[in-house]
């Protein structure tokens, strides 16, 4: 086994919707929730791009032709494809997740890595984090999110798919030995159907029967792609997460445990919230002079308002730069505010920038 003994650990929280485009339909139309239902698969070539679970018990798969799909499952309701739809579901749960750390690599609309290793809510620990951000979801953006955790990305992505739909699953650093011994050879990423019948015609089944072959021995049966097997089958995958996102816009924002009644209330809480900003641009936004600010509120009734105006700053807003702001979108004094939240955009400028997370 390779020494890792000096690595620091991390935590690793891979999160995926459930059933991601027919959950935004089940979302939008609750009618369908109990009816087996897939997103595409119309017309003469039309393939499924997802069914939800209901669907998944008739054997309906994505990228099955729906035709064959209405073979399996005569009750199926087709739905067409509303992209602009999924993408602002796909936002929101971005933003949702970017609150909690900058550290966030996509993987595609529905699916993302984060690494949490130096966030203090949630009293630093994973676990709650991934729960928080399930709950969140749920109730922010209608739909169900499962999540997993784990020291490493490779882990992690397994986690989040090990107790699907609307599951967590962790694995803590001393259980990753116990976990990945008896993990079948097709669970790893990259181990597609041609090199799992190698690998079972050689009987090796499990990562624990990986480990019983020498690293030399893998990679004269598989090429580079030996080695890698290899270290895969002790649970170790050191691949940091990678932003590859330009901020355009910085922000915070907080849910308060008690309603606040008006104006002076929210007055009341914005330098405690403007610290938190100043925090989060100083690690983002450095160097980017601020084009617009914004304020944004919740009423108690969820009812959501912001209001933004141009206003360039070379340094970190004030108090007294977000006061008018904040006056001009509180005006209904009878209704209590449950979410205050601030922040800037930036001129758009150049090329995206790239950022690893290293930890040396
Ligand atoms: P996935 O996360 O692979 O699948 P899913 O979210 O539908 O289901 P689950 O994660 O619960 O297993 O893909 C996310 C979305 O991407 C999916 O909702 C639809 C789209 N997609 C396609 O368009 N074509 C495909 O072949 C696949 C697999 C997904
Ligand atoms: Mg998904």
């Amino acid at each position: 086994m390779a020494d890792n003994a000096t690595a620091p650990v991390r935590k690793i929280i891979h999160v995926d919707c459930d059933c991601f485009y027919a959950a935004v339909e089940m979302r939008d139309n609750p009618d369908l929730r109990e009816r087996p239902i897939a997103v595409g698969g119309a017309g003469r070539r039309g393939v499924i791009t997802t069914c939800n679970y209901p669907a998944r018990r008739f054997g309906v798969r994505s990228a099955m032709p729906g035709g064959e799909a209405l073979r399996l499952c005569p009750d199926l309701t087709l739905l067409p494809v509303d992209m602009p739809r999924y993408r602002a579901a796909s936002q929101q749960v971005m933003t949702i997740l970017r609150e909690l750390t900058e550290w966030v690599e996509p993987l595609s609309l529905d699916e993302a890595y984060l690494d949490v290793s130096e966030v203090t809510a949630c009293k630093g620990s994973a676990t709650l984090m991934a729960q928080y951000l399930r709950e969140r979801v749920r109730e922010e953006v209608g739909i169900t999110l499962s999540a997993g955790v784990a020291p490493n990305k490779f882990l992690a992505k397994i986690a989040s798919d090990w107790q699907k739909p609307d599951g967590l699953f962790v694995i803590r650093p001393e259980d990753v030995d116990g976990f990945v011994r008896q993990l079948p050879v097709e669970k790893i990423h990259g181990v597609g159907q041609v090199t799992a019948r190698r690998l079972h015609e050689l009987s090796i089944f499990t990562c624990d029967d990986l480990r019983q072959q020498r690293p030399e021995q893998l990679v004269e049966w598989f090429g580079k792609q030996g080695y890698r097997l290899h270290r895969l089958a002790y649970g170790e995958d050191d691949r940091p997460v990678v932003v590859t996102r330009e901020a355009k816009s910085v922000s915070v924002e907080r849910t308060f445990a008690a309603d606040l009644p008006n104006l002076q209330a929210c007055q009341a809480v914005l330098p405690s919230l403007l610290e938190e900003l100043a925090g989060r641009l100083s690690r983002r936004g450095r160097d980017k002079p601020v084009h617009k600010l914004f304020v944004k509120i919740r009423y108690s009734d969820f009812s959501t308002h912001t209001l933004e105006r141009v206003r360039a700053l070379s340094g970190p807003p004030q108090v007294d730069d977000y006061q008018p702001l904040l006056a001009a979108l509180v005006t209904d004094a009878q209704r209590p505010i449950r979410l205050l939240g601030l922040g800037v955009r930036f001129q758009a400028s150049g090329a995206p920038t790239r950022q690893l997370r290293l930890f040396d």
